[in-house]
């Protein structure tokens, strides 16, 4: 971490009397500190305890999801997070190359996940696995990215899931296209309209792509929910390093509307996403949610977060647990009993274990696979170079060597 000192901005042509008005290092830090905590900002519906907190402006949005709902949720929950550990074992046992674990972004990612309909588009970056399985990708699919054996081959129409991005914001920007696109195509101003989600993490916000699509999507009134994970880190680097205000409020500098949510309630994830998204719909988009969580796995299998942060960090956000208030709901008011809760981890088990086999025995493809599904028409260069690439490795074949 860097010292007090480095943390603070001097004012251009700051003289004495400015120097007198500068706040103290501890000033700015406190300031800073600031914006990363949930405070009443927090849109919150369930606490981490698992008492439901009733809102005006948010339960109407949650009014279908009975008990049984909820149970549903749950489940989607316990499934991508005991996916998301058995993905991260097979990393460490080298069946993949790299592995980006989703730990304690379920809520963010299940809500917002299962309030989008069939229709909409979502644009993910790289940690959507969640997000994934609620819009119907096969996590198999998902595996074989990492395992290199694959990138991103599911249909997107049919998902309405585009394909990972790992280039930080890219994504936001082909998602403020495709959502101009919506807008131009007249399929924005009711009910039935379509909308488009984007998913990015803090430390995208201070990427310039962001920024561009912000105010395209704005001037363009585009039908696109802006949805950040502020897990708190950018790799090492924390949100409060990266901007002096909570971020949800940038958007107001754009012109639209900025919401904090809690990003490990599930019930509020969902609620502020169906709004959001109702509100792009019939043509008041775009919408910036921050959802506020917490990443409680290393950034991915290549990083050692003990390097950069501290444990009594995590311990405290493990008592913010995503997937514990809901299981503490669902108890206390009989919404669900042991039966239950053992099943779906027998479920989750089982969904891990096949997709363990599924990995250790993946098709591996042939090399000019690589130059598949890269543009939606034929390219010439892509062809030369596919060709180029054959000819070389039947070189390897003509000396004996392959
Ligand atoms: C354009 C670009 N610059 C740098 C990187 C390297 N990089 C990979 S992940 C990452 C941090 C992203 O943090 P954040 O946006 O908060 O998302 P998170 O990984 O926490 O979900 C960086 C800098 C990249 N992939 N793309």
């Amino acid at each position: 971490m860097s010292s007090p000192e480095q943390w603070t901005h001097p004012e251009p042509g700051a003289g004495p009397a400015a120097e007198a008005a500068q706040p103290s290092p501890e000033q700015v830090i406190a300031g800073l500190r600031a914006t990363s905590e949930g405070g009443e900002e927090l849109t919150q519906l369930l606490t981490p305890e698992g008492e439901r907190v009733h809102s005006s402006q948010f339960d109407p949005y949650i009014a279908d999801i009975d008990d049984e709902a909820l149970r549903g949720l749950y489940r989607d929950m316990v499934l991508v997070r005991r996916a998301d550990r058995e993905a991260n074992a097979m990393q460490r046992q080298g069946q993949l190359g790299i592995w980006v674990p989703l730990l304690g972004q379920e809520a963010a990612q299940i809500g917002s996940g299962r309030a989008m309909r069939k229709g909409d588009m979502a644009f993910p970056s790289y940690r959507e696995h969640g997000v994934a399985y609620t819009r119907g990708v096969d996590l198999k699919e998902v595996l074989g990215i990492f395992r290199c054996t694959d990138h991103s081959s599911w249909d997107y129409k049919e998902h309405g899931f585009h394909p990972y991005c790992i280039v930080i914001g890219n994504q936001v920007l082909n998602a403020t296209g495709y959502a101009m696109g919506q807008k131009f195509d007249g399929k924005v101003g009711d009910d039935n309209g379509e909308a488009t989600v984007t998913y990015f993490g803090d430390g995208a916000t201070s990427q310039g792509d962001v920024h561009e699509g912000f105010v395209w999507a704005a001037v363009y009134d585009a039908p696109l929910v802006f949805f950040c994970q502020n897990n708190q880190w950018a790799i090492s680097e924390p949100t409060e390093r990266q901007s002096r205000l909570p971020l949800y409020q940038r958007a107001r500098g754009y012109g639209f509307p900025g919401i904090r949510v809690d990003g490990n309630d599930v019930l509020a994830c969902l609620a502020v996403t169906r709004w959001a998204l109702e509100e792009c719909r019939h043509g008041n988009g775009p919408v910036l949610i921050e959802a506020f969580t917490y990443r409680m796995d290393a950034h991915t299998t290549t990083d050692d977060p003990t390097r950069y942060r501290l444990s009594d960090e995590l311990e405290e956000w493990k008592l913010k647990d995503p997937i514990e208030r809901v299981r503490a709901y669902l108890a206390r008011n009989g919404g669900a009993d042991h039966e239950f809760f053992d099943q779906v981890q027998a479920d989750a088990d089982a969904f891990a274990a096949d997709l363990r086999d599924y990995c250790f025995n993946m098709p591996e493809p042939p090399p000019e696979r690589i130059f598949s599904n890269v543009y939606a028409e034929n390219s010439p260069v892509l062809d030369a170079q596919r060709e180029e690439f054959l000819s070389y490795l039947d070189g390897f074949a003509a000396a004996g060597e392959h």
